[in-house]
């Protein structure tokens, strides 16, 4: 808990946790992580796009490895659990064997992950994709709100952009990435579980949508002539909620949106916006992004806006191996906990490490389902459940 209130308070904003990709509070916070994860005995090395990396050998050289791991980035004024909750498990875990000495059939590599929010450059997963072999070089060239590329960011933060092909996994046989993360929902606490086991994440796809309009004077341009940019954003934003509760599981939201010039006179000439659209089952997810955007066609026909859609990322629903899912299912029994098994609204790097190898998740109950919010909190009794149930992971996979 005080491992995740010291990360919490590096952040790239006064008054607030923000840690975005490869900035200076990521730097401080792999300092910090960097020596928790030498303390627990693991080697350290940062790789080329910015993920931290800790490595713990097992019994034989070339044994098969298990990684474990959770991202250190974090969204605009974030909960300081989501992301480093599960990076500080996985090293109090293999710190467990350490202090005892051990080493298990197989080797373990402890990685936190550079980007998983996709904050600074609106992408998602930047460091699981690096190691799952599927970044897009493309998004090298993206700015950020200052300006600066990826490219930049990266050989600033002491990465090599030339050479992420190098951080895709080439260490021998994989035995799965197993995540410990906090729910970020409301089903744990209201079935009174500390934790859960995930069966599938839901598969999410993000839009920038831009409405251009005449910027006017709020005094003189007549309404029936405006071709105001909010107002049509306005109309769609909520066409996008509507649109969302007449199909059940789909959740649809607008979370930014930008109004230019932003005068208190002016009548606005643009806005942009962004639409981030999820569902457990892709084609229906597909098939909602498809009609809420034509929506926005729609919309912007009748008031003479143009309507721009860029789609910024996309990723499929991804289900959770069920020989990794049944193993953590029996180390929470053994811990004495009902076992619940549920699926993931949320996003995570399992998704991309998918491709690579069997994936499997443990939430953590948190306080009220908050996340994405300071307000995130758990118990640590929960914790100490997480911790408990990992350790007794591993040594079932040891067994298996
Ligand atoms: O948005 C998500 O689902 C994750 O928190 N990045
Ligand atoms: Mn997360
Ligand atoms: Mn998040």
């Amino acid at each position: 808990m005080q491992r995740c209130d010291m990360l919490g308070a590096l952040s790239d904003e006064p008054d607030r946790l923000t840690r975005q990709f490869a900035g200076d509070s990521m730097r401080r916070a792999h300092e910090q992580v960097g020596k928790w994860m030498q303390e627990a005995g693991l080697v350290v090395r940062n790789d080329n796009i910015g993920n931290l990396r800790g490595r713990y050998e097992g019994t034989t050289a070339g044994d098969p490895t298990l990684l474990l791991g959770s991202h250190l980035d974090s969204v605009r004024d974030a909960g300081k659990y989501d992301g480093p909750l599960g990076v500080v498990v996985a090293i109090a875990a293999v710190q467990a064997l350490h202090d005892a000495k051990r080493r298990l059939p197989f080797a373990i590599e402890v990685l936190a992950f550079a980007d998983e929010e996709g904050l600074r450059f609106s992408s998602t997963y930047l460091g699981s994709r690096a190691v799952a072999g599927s970044f897009d070089f493309a998004d090298l060239d993206r700015s950020d709100a200052k300006g600066i590329t990826m490219a930049e960011a990266i050989r600033a933060f002491g990465g090599d952009p030339a050479r992420i092909d190098e951080d895709r996994w080439r260490q021998g046989k994989v035995l799965g990435y197993c995540e410990v993360h906090i729910e970020q929902g409301p089903v744990l606490e209201a079935r009174g579980l500390p934790v859960g086991v995930v069966t599938a994440i839901a598969g999410q796809a993000r839009y920038s949508i831009t409405f251009k309009g005449e910027a006017g004077h709020a005094g003189t341009v007549p309404m029936r002539s405006r071709r105001d940019a909010l107002a049509a954003a306005a109309e769609f934003v909520l066409a996008v909620e509507a649109d969302a509760l007449s199909q059940d599981g789909v959740v649809a939201t607008v979370g930014q949106l930008e109004v230019e010039p932003g005068a208190a006179n002016v009548v606005p000439g643009e806005v942009k916006l962004t639409l981030d659209i999820r569902h457990a089952d892709d084609e229906i997810r597909i098939e909602r992004a498809r009609r809420i955007l034509e929506r926005a066609q729609e919309i912007g026909k009748r008031r003479s806006i143009d309507v721009v859609t860029h789609p910024t990322s996309e990723n499929p629903s991804v289900a959770c191996a069920p020989r990794l899912v049944s193993l953590l299912a029996k180390a929470i029994e053994e811990s004495g906990h009902p076992v619940l098994h549920l699926a993931s609204g949320a996003g995570h790097d399992v998704v991309p490490m998918s491709a690579i190898t069997d994936v499997a998740m443990l939430f953590v109950r948190c306080q009220g389902g908050i996340s994405h919010n300071p307000a995130e909190s758990v118990e640590v009794e929960d914790v100490g459940v997480s911790i408990e149930v990992l350790t007794r992971f591993l040594e079932l996979l040891a067994k298996a």
